[in-house]
């Protein structure tokens, strides 16, 4: 934005605007805006859209843009002075003023919002366990289960909502979106490491959650005693869009790795890399 004025100036200088640079200008004003929206004003919808999704839609949006914007201006050379002593001060003084000015922003709202509205490391902001919203990764659609027939798949053993359910303690973890809301709740779930044999355990690399849906994530077999089949959400069963009725709690992770309506627990020897690093869905 500080360098909208010098910009401005070639923009001007021009011989002809397309429709392509237009777009392009458009694209990242609007991905601007909707990041400084997200900052100031948290998380929130506006038509079915938050700030961090137009935000995030907006830059990719702006990707073939901007290549065919700089495919077009091939030709253009850097110069001797753009290299120059006095450019590089200019640039470490910019750096140093949106530095501080960026650090000023920040304090100043933290100060005038109150402890509770504050956002943690993520950036992501508090809703209350009550308010945790039914949230689509990307292309998922809720199903319809019903928890008296509904089994989960332990690595070939079947487990049914009545068996889990009376086998959960409370699991204490924060749900951390990433489009931008997080929720401190307390569910009611069993360990996944005290649901499979030790030495099936032993002898695995990896444990893959599925949902019925297809969505899989797939985790470090270290990490088993930190993930959670839950059957409920502050003493309540689950609703059908938070997962209902058996959801993966995965503490140590953003919320796009706690796999709802969970299908099965699969063991196995790929690594847990070898995935893709987000769902396809
Ligand atoms: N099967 C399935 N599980 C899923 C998702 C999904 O789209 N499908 N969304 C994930 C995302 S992005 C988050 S943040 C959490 C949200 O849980 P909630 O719907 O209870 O808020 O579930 C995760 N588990
Ligand atoms: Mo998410």
């Amino acid at each position: 934005m500080v360098l909208v004025p010098w910009k401005n100036v070639v923009v001007r200088r021009a011989p002809s605007i397309t429709l392509v640079s237009a777009l392009l200008l458009i694209v990242i004003v609007v991905c601007l805006v909707a990041g400084l929206v997200q900052v100031v004003a948290g998380f929130g919808h506006v038509l079915g859209l938050s700030p961090i999704q137009v935000h995030v839609g907006a830059a990719l949006a702006a990707v073939p843009l901007l290549a065919w914007h700089l495919s077009r201006h091939r030709g253009q050379r850097p110069r001797r002075a753009d290299a120059s002593r006095r450019v590089l001060m200019r640039a470490l003084a910019l750096t140093a003023v949106t530095g501080v000015g960026y650090a000023g922003l920040k304090a100043v709202a933290r100060v005038s919002r109150g402890p509770d509205r504050r956002p943690v490391a993520t950036g992501s902001r508090p809703l209350s366990a009550d308010d945790i919203p039914a949230t689509i990764w990307l292309l998922d659609r809720v199903p319809a289960l019903d928890a008296l027939t509904h089994h989960v798949d332990i690595g070939g053993t079947p487990i049914g909502w009545n068996d889990l359910d009376a086998r959960g303690g409370p699991v204490h973890a924060r749900l951390d979106c990433t489009s931008g809301w997080f929720a401190e709740a307390t569910w009611t779930g069993v360990r996944l490491a005290d649901l499979i044999p030790g030495p099936d355990l032993a002898a695995a690399d990896s444990v893959a959650v599925t949902s019925v849906t297809g969505y899989t994530r797939r985790f470090p077999i270290s990490e088993a005693a930190d993930l959670w089949l839950v059957t409920r959400c502050q003493g309540r069963p689950l609703s059908a869009g938070t997962g209902a009725p058996v959801r993966l709690v995965a503490a140590q992770r953003r919320g796009f790795w706690w796999v709802k309506w969970v299908a099965s627990v699969q063991l196995s020897q790929v690594p847990a890399w070898r995935q893709l690093p987000f769902p396809p869905q």
